[in-house]
C-alpha cells in the first residue's frame, strides 16, 4: 500500500550538515519527497510531538533538543512508508542501529538521534499536521 509517512531531520542531524544525505538516501530507495520544510520548533509544537513521552525522565531534555535549532521535516510517500523509512532510520538509541541506517552510521547518541521518523500511519498524520498545519501536501 502506498503510504505517507513524517520524517524529521532534528537539530542534531541538521547542525552536522546531514539534510542531503538523509533525502538522498531516501530518494535512492525510491521514495518520494511530497512537501519539506526548515523550520524552528515552538515548545508547543514539541509539547504536541513528545506528547507520550511527557512525565518521563527524559522528556524535558527531548524538547529542549528539537527546539534547540532548526529542524527539516519531511512528508514522504512511498510503497509502506512507514516501516521501510523506520528501518532505514534504525534503531531509536544509535548504540542499537544497524550499520546502514542513518542512526547506525551517524549517531552515538540517543539525544541527538539525527532524525525521527513517525512509527505508524496514525502517527504519521497526527505528526504531519503538527509539522504542516496546512495538510503536508504540496501547493501551486
Ligand atoms: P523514535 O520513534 O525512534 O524517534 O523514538 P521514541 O519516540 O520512542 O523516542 C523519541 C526520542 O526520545 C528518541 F529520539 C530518543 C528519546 N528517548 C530517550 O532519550 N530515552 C528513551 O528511553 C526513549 C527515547
Amino acid at each position: 500500500m502506498i503510504e505517507r509517512t513524517l520524517v524529521l531531520v532534528k537539530p542534531s542531524g541538521v547542525a552536522r550538515g546531514l539534510i542531503g544525505e538523509v533525502i538522498s538516501r531516501m530518494e535512492r530507495r525510491g521514495l518520494t519527497i511530497k512537501v519539506a520544510r526548515l523550520l524552528v520548533v515552538t515548545p508547543e509544537m514539541a509539547a504536541r510531538h513528545y506528547a507520550e513521552h511527557k512525565g518521563k525522565g527524559f522528556y524535558d531534555e527531548l524538547v529542549e533538543h528539537i527546539t534547540s535549532g532548526p529542524i527539516f521535516a519531511m512528508v514522504v510517500e512511498g510503497p509502506s512508508a512507514v516501516k521501510v523509512v523506520r528501518r532505514m532510520m534504525g534503531a531509536t538509541n544509535p548504540l542499537e542501529a544497524d550499520p546502514g541506517t542513518v542512526r547506525g552510521d551517524f549517531g552515538l547518541d540517543m539525544r541527538r538521534n539525527v532524525v525521527h521518523s513517525a512509527d505508524s500511519l496514525e502517527s504519521a498524520e497526527r505528526e504531519i499536521a503538527i509539522f504542516f498545519p496546512e495538510g503536508g501536501e504540496l501547493r501551486t
